[in-house]
Formats: C-alpha cells, structure tokens, sequence
C-alpha cells in the first residue's frame, strides 16, 4: 500500500490536465459492448427514474439534490474513447452527458479540494483526484451509443474518464462528494491503484 500512494504521487505529479485520452471515429465503436461489474448481471440495481435523484455534500455551495431532467438542461458533451478494463480487455464506446467540471462548477464545488468520491446504488465507491475529476474528458455520462444507459452500462448515471482504468469509471452514481479526505474505492481498498492512469 505504501507503494501504491507512493505511485500515486508520482502520477498525480506527471498528470497533464490538458492531455487528452486518444478518441475515435464512429465506425470503429464496438457492439455488442461488455457489461462488467463485481457481481454478475442478475444483480444489475433496477433504478425507478421518477424516484432518483443525485445527491451532492461535502465542500460543495449547493446540496440540492439533482433531477435527470436538471442534469440534461446542463451543456452536454459526446465522446467516442476505449475503456480500458485492468482484468485485460478494452472497448471503443460512444458515452454522452455532462462535464463532471460543469456541474461541479453549477454546484458551487470547493475547485482546491482534493477529491471528488462517488457512491453508487450497487454498493460499488470510488473517487478522483481533483485535476482528473476537472479534465475536459471526464463526464457525467448520461447516454451510451446515443441513448439513455442501459441498466447494465450504469443508468441512470456514470462517471467517464477515459484518461484512467475502467474500474474509475463508477456506474448507477448516487451520491457525489467533495473532500479534502481520502475517500478510497470499492477496489482501490482492495490493493488496486488508486490513480490508474492509462
Ligand atoms: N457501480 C459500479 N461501477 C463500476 C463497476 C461496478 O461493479 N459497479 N465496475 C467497474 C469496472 S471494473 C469496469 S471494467 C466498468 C465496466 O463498465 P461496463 O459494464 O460499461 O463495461 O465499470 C466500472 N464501474
Ligand atoms: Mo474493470
């Protein structure tokens, strides 16, 4: 463990903010793309749009909840990058939503914290490091290929970060919170690296 937040430093320091994940032309997305998750897909969360909401706190100005229909009025972005799963497998897919630095903005979110976490219907946690979570690639994915997530891809919402390992990417988020204390991730404390940058 030593070790790995000795390498996190060392990536958090070499971590260019304005670099950006390679991204690919349309015809190169794959389908039927993977579904992954620490349990298999009988235990996919069945989330009920009209009861959902995202709940925001820690050093963040406004903690009202937000409505998808609030998140899809935010300025949208659409990407075409390759997941990079650490178990040995990539895809090219197609997510689409809303900068996690745009929202983190509209919500009035401390900029100088350390740390963006993450909580998810399935139990699953994980978090980033601030220069990560503000990269212009990082997104609050709302769409997959086009369309609203399916359950297995993480509806009704994920994070996207193409510029790290698969398993940064949390799906189903629930909740989202700012912290100057080391939130960790479901397989971050588990001996994964925490900073896993592709
Ligand atoms: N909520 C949640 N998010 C998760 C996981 C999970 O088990 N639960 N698995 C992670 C891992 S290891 C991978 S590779 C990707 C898989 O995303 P996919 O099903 O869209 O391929 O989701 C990541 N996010
Ligand atoms: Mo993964």
């Amino acid at each position: 463990w030593a070790m790995s937040r000795a390498n996190d430093r060392v990536q958090q320091w070499l971590f260019d903010p304005t670099t950006l994940a390679p991204t690919y032309p349309a015809s190169m997305i794959d389908s039927p793309f993977r579904f992954n998750a620490f349990y298999p897909p009988d235990n996919i969360p069945e989330i009920d749009e009209a009861t959902w909401k995202l709940e925001v706190s820690g050093l963040v100005a406004d903690k009202a909840p937000w409505t998808l229909a609030k998140l899809r009025a935010l300025p949208q972005e659409s990407q075409i990058t390759r997941h990079i799963c650490i178990e040995g497998w990539s895809q090219i897919g197609q997510w689409s939503g809303v900068p996690l630095r745009t929202f983190l903005e509209r919500s009035g979110a401390d900029l100088t914290a350390k740390y963006v976490g993450f909580k998810c219907a399935d139990r699953y946690y994980g978090s980033l490091d601030m220069p990560s979570a503000l990269h212009p690639q990082t997104i609050l994915a709302l769409d997959f290929a086009g369309q609203p997530l399916a359950p297995e891809y993480g509806y009704p919402l994920r994070v996207r970060v193409p510029t790290k390992l698969g398993f940064k990417s949390p799906k189903h988020v629930a909740a989202i919170f700012v912290t100057n204390d080391y939130p960790g991730g479901y397989w971050e404390d588990q001996g994964y690296n925490w900073f896993s940058g592709i």
